[in-house]
């Protein structure tokens, strides 16, 4: 049976800001026509993966409509735009954002009840979209929701993995991954874009044609064709663009020859070999493996979107065409070093594509892009090495040496010649290249005239060495051997032959940006650099109120509304402030733990479900979720556990009653595949909630679950109910953090050290609202020398924890190494690098106060409401604003009705 009539037909209501409102009955023919032509499922059912899909492609329908009205009115308009270029968008489910934003929820779910469905029940057969691995692709997600929402013109960039993160099993050996392919029943929100398809080269040489111009031959040629996947933004008609790249070749590629005669592999090749580059998603921060791979995903990435950017340019310049107006239409923001390639990649299309000269299209690069940094754990800084990126892109390596070349210029103005020692620091620190040997006309600039040895005294050096006769009748030759060494030895710019010649990504991207940013106020005091202070910025991260609280904490948001007296705070978030007046208010107090009560029932349940471990809701949720990783100090947090339950082993149960608040403590993360000592520590987490949870003695006072697969959906659940989380990683190694901003929104207290945006966070919210501890940023490296002196004495609290985990209470597994990781004066990764055992005396008294706290309600509920009343800071429309109006110089375009 065809679908009855067309959602448009029967309109029933406009809001103010034109947006067609359908009612409940035309949502209904809509969702049956797509129920009846989406062949994916079996024609007779009406059941609840088909309604999910049914439902996906009408509401689909409305995000094309506006997505398409959005396109043309910024293509009239011909403002500035900005583009956000990320490897991870880190979306999680769509659904119900979509309806959210589209203020159609209401609709949709009377909808869905007439046919037999609830809403809530259909938006959960949605699969995460996990194009991300962590914090940076959530952010890169929060930030496209915030510019639909505030009417920017603006884009996001990035790949089409057909493999996202990893699922992760948990079983009795700890954490197993699993390849998920998240694209197997389809993906209705995406749009392909077989229309929009741009080649990319790899390997190849570099030849200078007749016209003088550089040329890129030869090499390995593949295609990016476009998937566009509309982003609406809340309240708004406004719908932008995440445009997501995946890679082929066509036909001519297929080598019908080698096929026809039976070499099958071989026909498939080339095909193979194109579309592998966007098969899975780099899992993180920590391998080293599949870099080829991985620097191809990279430069696809930067140069499908320039060249998509830039013909999008010449478009909308039609006859006016003016290179140089380039930086007045178009932004790029790089997110993190990831895409670093645009820089190199934007100046040879400007050179060898358009035919700029190195200065203007130097100029125009460097007025065009934007880096923000995430992370100063050394060993999460890009570097490639120079010689496979010399053999996968030659012309980029050309570019980048003028680059190098150009800032050695500069740091040399800065510095001057006369302090050769302070020079080469300068150098080694700032240079792009790393292990290069200085350019032979930068060498000549070092000597100064009266060190230029000429040929009498080269010959006078040759005899004083009993040279008798001379090495060679070409003088000029002679001078300039004689001067390389000269200059050499001053400078001693030596290069380590045994070393691998490297190429530093956030060096090129601080000399090619025009502006460079931190993610929260102490993160970017430490990022800052003295070569271009104007350069640096701070930009503190934030995340969006309609997904992290109006769609997953419904309850509080009804509570919110009701308080503040208007739905506005969802876009003005300042408003929530409001409720700091109301704190002590009875009727606020007993509503708000309602919410909150209703919440943890949601994830008793959740959690029941996920492990079979079932806990109390009368317990403290205790919550810590993020990735796995020896900064964060998970360890810190289930040493913190180990004691309060070797505390309460030595207690009879009265004494443990009174002493402690029952609680129920939450892990959830992924550890990179190969990290082990990560893994470890989600062994031992799942070991100590073995025998706790199963310990008669200890009932519901103290239950450890670890959440298997954490993800935004998981999050969406856990965030919502906890009571109290923890953001506790040694001082100065987290950026951010934006998890920490999430649960202060929902009114969970934090335990935390001062680092990232917890800083700013317990500024806000009141320092008496925030449970403190810990050694400091400033500190750090201090302790670090103390304990390589041996002079660290550790708490006998710590050295008896460590004991009891080595006594085998959690079972055969050997924590040896997990705990020796904390014991010694030497190495990273040994030696408690990360200060868990400095800290942990701090952490058990902090946890002591916050079970006093706990026990208080009133109190308790008071110090909830303001974490968030004070949370306003953090949604990011706040950071947008900002990085539009500090960065991108781009102004809001709202659509006319
Ligand atoms: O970016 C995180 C920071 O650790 C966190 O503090 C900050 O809040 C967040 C947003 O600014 N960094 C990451 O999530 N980094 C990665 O996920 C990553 C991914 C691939 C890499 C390196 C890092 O190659």
């Amino acid at each position: 049976k065809l679908a009855d009539q067309s959602v448009e037909e029967e309109t029933t209501d406009t809001l103010d800001n034109g947006i067609l409102v359908p009612d409940s009955e035309s949502v209904i023919s809509s969702i049956k026509y797509h129920a009846e032509f989406t062949p994916l499922f079996s024609p007779e059912k009406f059941e609840l993966p088909k309604a999910f899909y049914a439902t996906a492609e009408s509401v689909r329908d409305t995000l094309i409509t506006n997505w398409n009205t959005t396109y043309s009115y910024h293509e009239k308009m011909n403002v500035k735009q900005a583009y956000y270029l990320s490897m991870e968008f880190l979306q999680g489910r769509a659904l119900l954002n979509a309806i959210g934003n589209l203020e159609l929820s209401g609709a949709y779910a009377e909808a869905l009840k007439k046919l037999g469905h609830d809403l809530e029940d259909v938006a959960r057969q949605e699969q995460d979209a996990a194009l991300g691995n962590g914090g940076l692709g959530r952010l890169a997600s929060c930030f496209l929701d915030s510019l639909a929402t505030l009417n920017y013109p603006a884009w996001g960039y990035g790949l089409r993995y057909k493999y996202g993160l990893f699922k992760q099993l948990i079983t009795k050996d700890g954490q197993e991954e699993v390849a998920e392919s998240w694209l197997e029943m389809g993906n209705p929100w995406e749009i392909p874009r077989k229309d929009v398809s741009y080649p990319i080269k790899f390997y190849g040489e570099v030849v200078t044609g007749p016209d003088g111009r550089k040329k890129w031959v030869g090499g390995e040629n593949i295609s990016a064709v476009a998937y566009d996947v509309p982003i609406p933004g809340y309240k708004t008609k406004t719908t932008i663009n995440l445009r997501l790249w995946s890679t082929m070749v066509g036909p001519e590629y297929f080598d019908l020859k080698a096929f026809n005669s039976g070499d099958h592999a071989k026909a498939y090749e080339a095909l193979k070999r194109a579309e592998k580059i966007c098969y899975i998603l780099y899992p993180g921060d920590e391998s080293h493996e599949g870099k080829t791979l991985r620097l191809k995903q990279q430069y696809t990435l930067c140069s499908a979107s320039l060249q998509d950017i830039i013909s999008r340019f010449e478009r909308r310049s039609g006859d006016a065409l003016n290179w140089n107006e380039f930086p007045e239409k178009v932004a790029v923001q790089m997110n993190d070093t990831h895409p670093t390639l645009c820089i190199p990649e934007l100046l040879r299309l400007l050179m060898d594509v358009k035919g700029l000269s190195w200065k203007e299209a130097w100029g125009i690069t460097q007025r065009t892009v934007a880096y923000t940094n995430h992370t100063v754990l050394p060993e999460a800084l890009e570097k490639w090495s120079l010689n496979l990126l010399q053999e996968l892109l030659p012309r980029h390596i050309e570019i980048i040496k003028m680059i190098d070349t150009e800032l050695i210029d500069t740091i040399i103005d800065e510095y001057g010649i006369e302090d050769l020692e302070l020079l080469k620091e300068k150098l080694n620190q700032m240079r792009v290249l790393e292990n290069v040997e200085l350019p032979a006309s930068i060498l000549e600039l070092l000597v100064q005239p009266d060190e230029i040895p000429t040929v009498d005294s080269v010959e006078e050096e040759e005899k004083s060495e009993g040279v008798t006769e001379p090495t060679s009748e070409d003088d000029e030759l002679k001078v300039k051997v004689a001067k390389d060494v000269v200059v050499r030895k001053k400078v001693s710019f030596d290069t380590d032959p045994k070393s691998t010649k490297m190429v530093r990504m956030a060096n090129l991207c601080v000399v090619g940006g025009n502006a460079v940013n931190g993610v929260a106020e102490i993160h970017s005091e430490i990022v800052k650099n003295e070569l271009w202070p104007e350069k640096f910025q701070n930009k503190t991260n934030g995340v969006t109120p309609r997904r992290w609280i109006s769609f997953c904490n419904p309850e509080l948001s009804k509570i919110i509304t009701k308080w503040t007296g208007t739905e506005d705070w969802v876009l003005n978030t300042e408003k929530i402030d409001e409720l700091r007046k109301f704190a002590d208010n009875e009727e606020l107090q007993s509503e708000w733990r309602k919410a909150k009560r209703i919440n943890k029932e949601r994830i008793v349940s959740f959690l029941n479900e996920k492990t079979g471990y079932l806990v109390s809701p009368d317990a403290m949720f205790d919550v810590q979720v993020k990735r796995i990783h020896e900064y964060k100090r998970q360890l810190l947090n289930i040493l913190g556990i180990v004691y309060r339950y070797k505390k309460m082993k030595e207690m009879n149960g009265d004494e443990r009653k009174a002493k402690f608040v029952p609680r129920v403590c939450i892990f959830g993360g992924k550890a990179f595949a190969t990290y082990i000592q990560a893994k470890r520590i989600v062994k031992f987490i799942t070991d100590v909630g073995a025998t706790v949870n199963n310990d008669p003695d200890i009932g519901d006072l103290l239950k450890v679950v670890f959440v298997p697969d954490y993800n935004v959906t998981v999050a969406e659940v856990l965030i919502p109910g906890s009571d109290l989380s923890q953001h506790i990683s040694t001082a100065g190694m987290e950026a951010s953090g934006t998890s920490n901003m999430k649960f202060a929104m929902n009114g969970c207290i934090q335990i935390g050290t001062l680092d990232g945006a917890n800083v700013e966070i317990r500024q806000e919210v009141g320092e008496q609202n925030f449970f403190l501890f810990g050694a400091e940023a400033h500190e750090i490296s201090g302790l670090r020398k103390e304990r390589s002196e041996g002079k660290f004495v550790p708490d006998p609290r710590f050295e008896e924890v460590k004991k009891y985990v080595r006594s085998g209470v959690f079972g055969p597994y050997n924590y040896d190494e997990l705990m020796g990781s904390l014991e010694g004066n030497e190495g990273y990764g040994r030696a408690d690098y990360f200060l868990v055992g400095k800290d942990f005396p701090a952490y058990i008294e902090c946890q002591e106060k916050v079970d006093e706290a706990y026990r208080d309600q009133k109190k308790w509920t008071k110090m909830s409401i303001l974490n968030t009343a004070g949370s306003y800071k953090f949604s990011s429309d706040r950071t947008i604003h900002q990085y539009a109006s500090d960065i991108w110089m781009i102004e809001p375009l709202v659509l006319p009705n």
